[in-house]
């Protein structure tokens, strides 16, 4: 079975890929279909937005698609960035400016009240159609600065009690074994090791 990533983002496909190796299934990315399309996220949850993606990316290759949705919730605002993460600064900003723009609005925000969580909701449109999806949460605290370089987006920022550290100063294997995505990823693969036995 061959299998399209409904995303344009190089971080999540590293993410991806690095865990689903052990399936035996082909995976695909737009580097193998280059004009496949950048599909709005005009959704009002993560879970519209991935299965906005993921039926759209099927429609246009006829393969499965699996996309993901990913937002940051952070308690002392009130669940956001939430679906507007990617954007949270502005149309076309970066990383940084995004982790820039959380200290500054948390900047006055004590320890007690920083709390935050990373959800994924996966979204697979299967080649016939039908859709199935699986979420992932991971629970953090906001940090005061960013600490450490690995990962992307909120990851500098977002630091992981159980571990001690922030998602940026872990591995991806270590990161990949707790995280939302990673979550997700594994009720993902149960759903995929099930449609394989199916077909
Ligand atoms: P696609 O829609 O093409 O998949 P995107 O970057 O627009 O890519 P999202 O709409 O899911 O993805 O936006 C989520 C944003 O949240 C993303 O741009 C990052 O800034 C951030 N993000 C997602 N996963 C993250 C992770 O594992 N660690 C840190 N930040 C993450």
């Amino acid at each position: 079975m061959q299998i399209v990533l409904a995303t344009h983002n190089k971080d999540k496909i590293r993410e991806i890929k690095n865990l689903l190796t052990d399936l035996p299934v082909e995976i695909k990315t737009f580097e193998d279909f280059p004009e496949m399309p950048d599909v709005d996220e005009t959704g009002a949850t993560l879970e519209e937005n991935a299965i906005l993606k993921s039926n759209a990316i099927n429609e246009y290759t006829g393969l499965a698609a699996l996309a993901d949705d990913t937002g940051l919730e952070v308690d002392a605002l009130g669940g956001q960035p939430g679906v507007y993460s990617a954007r949270y600064a502005g149309p076309g900003c970066s990383y940084e400016d995004n982790c820039n723009k959380l200290l500054e609005e948390l900047k006055n925000v004590s320890v007690e009240r920083r709390g935050a969580a990373f959800r994924t909701v996966i979204a697979i449109t299967w080649s016939e159609g039908d859709v199935e999806t699986a979420e992932g949460i991971a629970d953090g605290i906001i940090t005061s600065s960013k600490q450490g370089v690995s990962g992307f987006g909120y990851d500098p920022v977002f630091y992981y009690p159980p571990a001690g550290k922030t998602f940026a100063e872990m591995t991806l294997d270590e990161k990949n074994k707790v995280s939302h995505r990673g979550l997700a990823l594994l009720k993902a693969k149960e759903l995929i090791k099930t449609h394989l036995k199916n077909i």
